[in-house]
């Protein structure tokens, strides 16, 4: 009998603060799928996250002090999350 294998998800915590004008960690390799959560670690600074790739967009709009933005990464690819208000701010994704 022929087994079905379904791809098990570890619960892994894609944890991505925001602190000081970077990211942390600095860069990122997930999992197709996953979420990653992105908190706003800086205590008096908005961030403004966004993706904008051919095949791979979101943003999060201003993001307060303390606040958290979700994001899963659909699809398969290389990234770079920046900060519209930080242009510094850079988090390569590399989504498997
Ligand atoms: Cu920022």
């Amino acid at each position: 009998m022929a087994a079905v294998t379904v791809a098990a998800h570890s619960p892994r915590n894609n944890l991505v603060s925001q602190k000081g004008r970077m990211f942390h960690p600095s860069s990122l390799q997930i999992d197709r799928g996953s979420t990653v959560r992105f908190v706003n670690d800086d205590g008096d600074l908005i961030h403004h996250m966004y993706v904008d790739a051919q095949d791979f967009k979101f943003d999060s709009y201003d993001q307060r002090p303390g606040s958290s933005f979700d994001v899963t990464f659909s699809v398969a690819g290389s990234f770079t999350v920046l900060c519209a208000i930080h242009p510094k701010m850079r988090l390569p994704v590399t989504v498997r």
